[in-house]
């Protein structure tokens, strides 16, 4: 059968982008976060909308850690390491307060800190698949151990696109969702790029999870860093929250 959709009816369908927003976010208790880090599709998108150029696209570039910050020309959420990027790998050299813009275009909001770190170390799914055990808080988002993460070691071998070659440490970040899902479901929520998370003090804010540019320590749950708000870089992304319904 052939439905023909009027206007009217064209309204009122939510959009396939609300619908695939929806179905990419996991319930954990009172919100819902999403399961992978945003990626460079979907902040594509954002970017367009609004005609946004990032804090590193006018200053030439994010920057890297060598021997002390380094900014890279040309690197950017678009091309991370000086060439293009694929749609789905996160998105990095993004600011705190460009991060929450996106969640905001998005109708959506960065986690806070309390939501971030349930969601990462504690399983909230009433029949989670093994190993995993309903109520139990883990050392890190990937469980008892840090196998199956994209950190720079002690994590075991993700698979990524090997970007060691314009690095001084490190191979780069892996697709967003592609390592094993860890707690709740969760891909990443240890390491491959750390996450800004609505929390901190004056203009330092949290960033949490760890990256590729470290080992496993830094994804550890006892673990706390941040940054200044307006640092773009190569290894800080991001994902977004929502509250739901009571
Ligand atoms: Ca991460």
């Amino acid at each position: 059968m052939t439905i023909r959709c009027t206007l009217f009816c064209l309204l009122m369908l939510p959009s396939s982008a609300v619908l695939a927003a929806a179905a990419d976010m996991q319930p954990v208790g009172r919100f819902a976060i999403d399961r992978s880090e945003v990626t460079v599709g979907a902040f594509r998108a954002f970017a367009k909308a609004t005609a946004l150029r990032t804090r590193a696209e006018q200053q030439g570039g994010g920057a890297v850690y060598e021997a002390g910050w380094v900014r890279k020309p040309g690197w950017t959420w678009q091309t991370p390491y000086g060439t293009p990027a694929a749609d789905n790998e996160p998105a990095v050299h993004v600011t705190y307060d460009e991060a929450q813009a996106y969640c905001r275009w998005a109708g959506k909001r960065l986690p806070t800190e309390a939501e971030w770190i349930e969601a990462a170390y504690t399983e909230r799914r009433a029949a989670p698949p093994p190993p995993f055990a309903p109520g139990k808080t883990y050392p890190y988002p990937t469980g008892d151990t840090p196998d199956g993460a994209n950190c720079l070691e002690d994590c075991g071998r993700a698979e990524v696109t090997d970007r060691s070659a314009v690095l001084t440490r490190g191979r780069g970040h892996a697709v967003a969702g592609s390592t094993k899902a860890g707690v709740n479901g969760l891909h990443d929520m240890g390491a491959n790029v750390w996450e800004w998370v609505d929390g901190g003090s004056g203009k330092e804010m949290l960033t949490l999870g760890g990256s590729w540019w470290y080992g496993a320590a830094q994804m550890h749950r006892d673990h706390r860093a941040s940054k200044p708000a307006d640092t773009a870089v190569v290894y800080i992304g991001f994902r977004c929250a929502q509250d739901l319904p009571r």
